[in-house]
């Protein structure tokens, strides 16, 4: 009977770090400014990691209202046509459409000042799938865009 009980935490032990190790959040930290800038082009996020937090910095001083910045992953195929429906999606929104599954995560809006993060599990993505991140806040997207990698 001890016998068993031993050879059972044993197998405790050694599974244990194996379900720790699984969890790694990665964190991007990004800044957008009132000339409607992001301060990166590109995002790397490496396979291992098992979340990704991205944290937005708005570094000027305009208001929410005339120079807000969200940030949106999607598809490269689909960041386009996420921006146009947030157009209409309106400021209660975040610029982002209700429910729109092709925008996989997005922040809120913010104003100069201000600061924001979304966190998402890295589950959502494809290794060697082509991801955009952008703006959403209408006629911000031609500029406010870079490349998202993951893999
Ligand atoms: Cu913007």
């Amino acid at each position: 009977m001890k016998y068993i009980r031993t050879i059972a935490c044993l197998s405790l032990v050694f599974a244990a770090p194996g379900v720790f190790a699984a969890d790694k959040v990665c964190k991007v930290d990004i800044a957008s400014t009132d000339q409607m800038t992001f301060d990166k082009k590109e995002i790397a996020v490496a396979a291992d990691c098992t979340e990704v937090e991205v944290t937005l910095k708005h570094t000027g001083k305009m208001p929410a209202a005339a120079m807000g910045h969200n940030w949106v992953l999607s598809k490269t195929a689909d960041a386009q046509a996420v921006a146009n429906d947030g157009l209409s999606a309106g400021v209660a929104n975040d610029h982002v459409k209700k429910g729109d599954a092709r925008a996989i995560a997005h922040t809120k809006i913010i104003g100069g000042g201000q600061t924001t993060s979304v966190k998402f599990p890295t589950s959502v993505l494809k290794k060697g799938e082509a991801y955009t991140f952008f703006c959403s806040f209408p006629g911000h997207v031609a500029l406010m865009k870079g490349t998202f990698k993951f893999g």
